[in-house]
């Protein structure tokens, strides 16, 4: 059976690309989207998207992750990354190798941003890389779910 992967984006980021180009650029979260619906094909793994601006929906979405055997996750918390304790738990909970994705470089930016309350829970961060960090995500998920079916066998 094929590995399933979440992408998960806050709040906000339905806006990419219609606004504020000088940090978050061009490419819109659709973009984004088709880009790593053709990749996941590639790798032959399968993929979902979901945006919300809402912190208890997130919260949900990742919790139902369980039941639906998702085996990665792909998360843009937004500003949530800093703030939520909610998001961080639900993460933890969940018991699936998460990767968190930041467009912008957080931790050149205000102080108040260096700060991720949800990296900790993750297997790792990709920052500072625009649109390319969401598949650099992706392929990290792939070499590491490979490398955990591989022990299993
Ligand atoms: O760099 C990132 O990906 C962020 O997660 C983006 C969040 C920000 O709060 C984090 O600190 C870093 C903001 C997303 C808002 O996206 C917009 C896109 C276009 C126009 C306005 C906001």
């Amino acid at each position: 059976m094929s590995m399933k992967i979440l992408v998960i984006n806050g709040p906000n980021l339905q806006l990419l690309g219609t606004r504020k180009p000088e940090i978050y650029g061009t490419v819109t979260l659709q973009d984004i989207e088709k880009g790593l619906e053709k990749m996941a094909g590639t790798l032959g793994m399968a993929i979902s998207f979901f945006q919300s601006n809402h912190e208890g929906e997130i919260v949900d979405r990742i919790a139902a992750a369980r039941t639906e055997q998702i085996d990665g996750i792909i998360i843009n918390p937004a500003a949530y990354t800093h703030t939520s304790v909610a998001v961080r738990d639900a993460l933890e909970a969940v018991e699936i190798p998460a990767v968190e994705v930041h467009l912008s470089n957080i931790h050149g930016r205000e102080e108040f941003r260096r700060k991720s309350l949800t990296a900790a829970v993750c297997i790792g961060q990709i920052s500072g890389f625009g649109p390319d960090g969401y598949q650099l995500a992706l392929q990290a998920l792939k070499s590491r779910l490979d490398r955990k079916s591989q022990k299993q066998t």
